[in-house]
């Protein structure tokens, strides 16, 4: 990666993207020179990238939104900055390989809705999730209010907006806001397995997963139900899915769990 960034640190070692947040001065507060520079990276991927790792340095991966640069904001200011963090969100979650976020410390505010839009989060036994929103008086507008309820139900999201609840690791993990828990300074190598294990699948398996999936669940039952039955036929139809076929019926493919 010969691009240089101002806040963040990046870089691709065996197909594996890693995206670092590096403010660390600032809790990876993310402001709009931050999102501009995850943009651009997400906006075009290295070719060989099979898969992407999201973290932060310092001892948090993110404090959310830079609260000093939504002090001065109207309205249309507002909603244009939460249209700014869309779009960059979606690029995430829509990204052509799937991503990993790799958490520890605070992990709130704009900072979860971030996390939210990866296909996999990692926290260590450090990580605490919150939405301080409510008591700075503001709402979310990375598209949290979206992501968030589906990882942890409309109810978890409102109780943690409502009454300023934090949640630890391990209680987090249990209510859907990480996949993993791992023990303290262990997310990164974890992540890396994972994502090694990830870059085993074939690209448009992976594809699908990222941008079809999550269509699927949000489109009315008819039209999900075809995009899945047409998402299935074009795998199905690779090459590389009837080597993997034939691999398994002839014996020489890992059994589940191997
Ligand atoms: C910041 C921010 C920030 C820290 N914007 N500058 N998010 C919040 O409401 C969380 C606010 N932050 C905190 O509660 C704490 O900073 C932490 C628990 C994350 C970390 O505490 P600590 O003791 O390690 O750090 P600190 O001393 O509070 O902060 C270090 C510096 O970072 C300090 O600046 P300094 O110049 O005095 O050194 C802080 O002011 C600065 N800092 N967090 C700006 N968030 C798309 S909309 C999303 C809306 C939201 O995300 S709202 C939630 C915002």
């Amino acid at each position: 990666m010969q691009q240089n960034y101002e806040n963040l640190k990046v870089g691709l070692n065996a197909g594996i993207l890693t995206i670092a947040l590096n403010r660390p001065q600032k809790r990876n507060a993310l402001n709009d020179p931050t999102l501009l520079e995850i943009d651009s990276v997400f906006s075009k991927l290295p070719a060989e990238t099979k898969c992407a790792i999201i973290s932060g340095e310092g001892k948090h991966f993110s404090a959310g939104a830079d609260l000093s640069d939504l002090q001065q904001h109207t309205t249309m200011d507002g909603m244009l900055h939460s249209r700014s963090w869309h779009h960059t969100m979606d690029k995430i979650q829509f990204c052509p390989v799937p991503v990993i976020a790799v958490l520890h410390g605070a992990c709130v505010g704009g900072g979860l809705e971030l996390a939210a839009s990866c296909h996999i989060r990692v926290a260590d036994a450090t990580t605490f999730y919150a939405l301080p929103e409510a008591q700075r008086g503001i709402f979310t507008g990375g598209g949290g209010a979206l992501r968030i309820p589906k990882l942890i139900g409309t109810a978890r999201m409102a109780d943690m907006m409502l009454t300023g609840r934090v949640y630890q690791a391990e209680e987090g993990s249990q209510v859907g806001l990480s996949q993993y828990v791992v023990p303290e300074g262990k997310a990164m190598s974890k992540a890396v397995e994972l994502a090694q294990k990830i870059s085993e699948n074939t690209p448009m398996t992976n594809y699908i997963l990222t941008n079809v999936l999550p269509r699927i669940v949000d489109g009315g039952h008819d039209v999900a139900l075809v995009m899945e039955a047409l998402a299935g036929g074009i795998v199905k139809n690779s090459t590389e899915a009837k080597q993997r076929l034939s691999d398994f019926l002839e014996g020489r493919a890992k059994k589940v769990g191997q």
